[in-house]
């Protein structure tokens, strides 16, 4: 157990793990041929043999061995949980859950005056009221389907991840440094943020954001039933400014999005081009279409001034009935779906869902469609038939294509030239493999696949069900995120990963990109600066050993720090109906040194990493003696870090 006087020595470092070990296992193919290679690159120094059972079991597992890291981060997103998810790729060990739109039982995510704050940030009144109504301060689920990295260049960049809450209409930021998120979007007229692209090129200075669902522009009730209100609303967030850069009216719904190589275009996929409010309707035409979005003259337009302003935002008309320069309608059939952007920089990979197709848009001929009388399905160039119910694409390094078939239950791999070459009417198959998956695949993604970096050895299939391939739980079943070997001509299956609700999409990142991230918070984060700004008001210093307790009022604030295996108070008095807030810091400086503070029957918890303050706020309602404690395991003493709340009766 580490304690105050271990300064400086890691978990990491007394387990003995190397980075680098694991890492030339990995790129040295280790996986497949589980020979001396990868044994002798064993990460944990006494590793000298491994029984055939134990090997087979570490192939089958991406030959990630006890101690060793994985070659990638993957993030996943964990759809109705609200929460994003880090897996190492390929072993799928999960390593860490950080909460973003759920309430956070381990955290306080959601609980703590610190994540409140990034809810209410940009919360709109109308959302307060609807809150206030329903006595609570912030929404505590979220639907969070899509998780992507910011880019540089076309590659990932390190700086942040970012997601959408499909339930409760918004975006989410995490920063990489410290893997939490740290601002929350609301997204004004819109309704049901779906798809979710960062802007590959120059930088992500946008977040691309879909509205799904159709709602009148002014929702307030005075038009209800009558759909030709209606609109929907495509999204341009500043990833930097964290507002709305801009919108546009769309027709249609949005379904997925991606964006271009040269920052020319943003595209989304709409399944309702029919505008239809029931199945029946909205699956009516053979035909619905690509959105392609014109960055260059919405932003020309935005500087002219050419806008609306609805609810604050800058509204523009890309509507086909506008004939505006700001959209494109490109025909596709039959409600696409997944809208995936090449690494060649030039082709663009929409799936049919209900078509059994994938239509190949070069986005090198997007201009053409901006002149008079073009014709809109010149850009495409081809559209294998790959089977039933095609849902996403990933690709290679390779000029390959991976497609999810969602009715089929397999992926298939296709080569996009020779995908054209027959559209050209060459006699060529461009299909090269199929696997069956287990079962019915959604999104599917190679590693860096969405970045010119995509790589060639590991493709995750993210399955809706998982069926029969698991112990029976009951009546909720897990699903099935696959990993599939992409190195060879064969697709090859050796990981079944079950996963908890639902996580639609993931992406998987080099190690080397994300070499900022931090194992002790800076005392001065961002974070907690207006908890600071608090302290310092009341005259207390939060980076020194603190025993405070201010009364303000009817407010009284706690101000404590925890050094394991104690805290700075073993008891504190307060009235009863006093609003308490509690402020702790953990002066611990020791990677993995995490404290938390639970106080009993308040339904009060909450982390409090090394070198961070952390502070929630509630009311101590019921007269009585309460004991808090530390609940993440810091010390051998860790059950007696403890102590006592004294509530007295009003009037004493
Ligand atoms: S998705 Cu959101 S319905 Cu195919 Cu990206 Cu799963
Ligand atoms: Cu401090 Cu457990
Ligand atoms: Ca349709």
């Amino acid at each position: 157990m580490e304690s105050k006087d271990n300064k400086g020595l890691s978990r990491r470092a007394m387990l003995g793990a190397t980075a680098g070990g694991a890492a030339a296992a990995g790129a040295l193919g280790g996986r497949l041929a589980l020979g001396p290679v990868s044994l002798g690159l064993g990460a944990v120094g006494t590793t000298t043999a491994l029984t055939a059972g134990a090997a087979a079991a570490a192939e089958g597992n991406g030959a990630i061995l006890p101690g060793q890291l994985d070659d990638y981060y993957g993030f996943w997103s964990s759809g109705q949980a609200g929460e994003m998810r880090i897996l190492g790729v390929p072993s799928m060990r999960e390593l860490m859950r950080v909460p973003v739109f759920n309430r956070c039982s381990a955290t306080g995510w959601g609980q703590t005056n610190e994540s409140i704050r990034v809810h209410q940030r940009t919360m709109s009144e109308a959302t307060k009221r609807q809150l206030a109504a329903n006595g609570k301060q912030i929404h505590d689920n979220g639907d969070l389907h899509h998780v992507h990295m910011s880019f540089t260049d076309g590659k990932y960049d390190g700086r942040y991840l970012f997601m959408n809450d499909k339930a409760n209409t918004r975006v989410a930021r995490v920063r990489c440094d410290v893997m939490k998120c740290d601002a929350i979007l609301e997204i004004p007229n819109a309704k049901g943020i779906h798809g979710l692209r960062p802007q590959k090129w120059p930088r992500s200075n946008y977040v691309f954001c879909n509205g799904e669902d159709e709602a009148p522009l002014v929702n307030d009730g005075s038009t209800m039933n009558d759909v030709s209100t209606y609109v929907n609303v495509f999204t341009a967030v500043d990833a930097d400014k964290w507002d709305v850069a801009w919108q546009v009216l769309v027709s249609g719904n949005l379904d997925n999005c991606d964006a271009d190589y040269e920052g020319k275009w943003a595209f989304s996929t709409s399944y309702n081009s029919e505008m239809g409010m029931t199945l029946a309707e909205m699956t009516e035409s053979e035909m619905d279409h690509v959105v392609v979005f014109n960055i260059a003259e919405i932003e020309r337009a935005v500087a002219a001034g050419e806008f609306q302003e609805v609810n604050g935002v800058k509204v523009l008309d890309g509507r086909k009935d506008a004939n505006s320069q700001f959209t494109r309608y490109i025909p596709i059939a039959n409600n696409p779906h997944g809208c995936n952007m090449a690494p060649d920089k030039k082709h663009l990979c929409i799936a049919g869902k209900l078509s059994p197709t994938v239509t190949v848009l070069d986005v090198t001929k997007f201009d053409a469609l901006f002149a008079e009388n073009a014709d809109p399905r010149s850009a495409v160039v081809a559209e294998p038939e790959l089977g039933l119910g095609p849902l996403h694409t990933a690709f290679d390094g390779r000029g390959n294509a991976y497609t999810s078939l969602f009715l089929d239950s397999q992926v298939v791999k296709w080569n996009i030239e020779d995908a054209i070459r027959a559209y050209a009417g060459e006699q060529v198959d461009p299909i090269k493999d199929k696997i069956d998956v287990h079962y019915q695949p959604g999104h599917l993604k190679t590693v860096m696949g969405e970045t010119l970096d995509a790589g060639n050895d590991w493709l995750v299939c993210l399955c809706k069900f998982s069926k029969d391939r698991f112990l029976n739980v009951g009546p909720l079943k897990a699903e099935n995120d696959q990993l599939i070997d992409i190195s060879g001509d064969k697709m090859v299956l050796v990981h079944d990963g079950p996963t908890f609700a639902e996580p639609h999409d993931a992406i998987s990142v080099h190690p080397s990109i994300l070499s900022n991230i931090k194992s002790v918070w800076d005392r001065n984060d961002p974070m907690w600066a207006e908890t600071r700004a608090q302290a310092e008001a009341d005259g207390v210093d939060i980076d020194d050993w603190v025993e405070e307790v201010i009364r303000d009022g009817d407010k009284v604030r706690v101000y404590m720090s925890s050094s394991a295996p104690n805290f700075s108070l073993e008891s504190f008095t307060v009235k009863e109906g006093d609003e308490v807030t509690v402020i702790i810091t953990n002066i611990d400086e020791i990677d993995d040194l995490t404290h938390g503070f639970t106080l009993g029957n308040h339904g009060v918890a909450m982390e409090i990493g090394p070198q961070q303050t952390a502070s929630v706020t509630f009311v101590a309602a019921t007269p009585g003696v309460y004991w808090y404690y530390c609940q993440w395991f810091c010390h051998a003493l860790h059950m007696e870090m403890r102590g006592r709340m004294f509530v007295e009766p009003r009037g004493v």
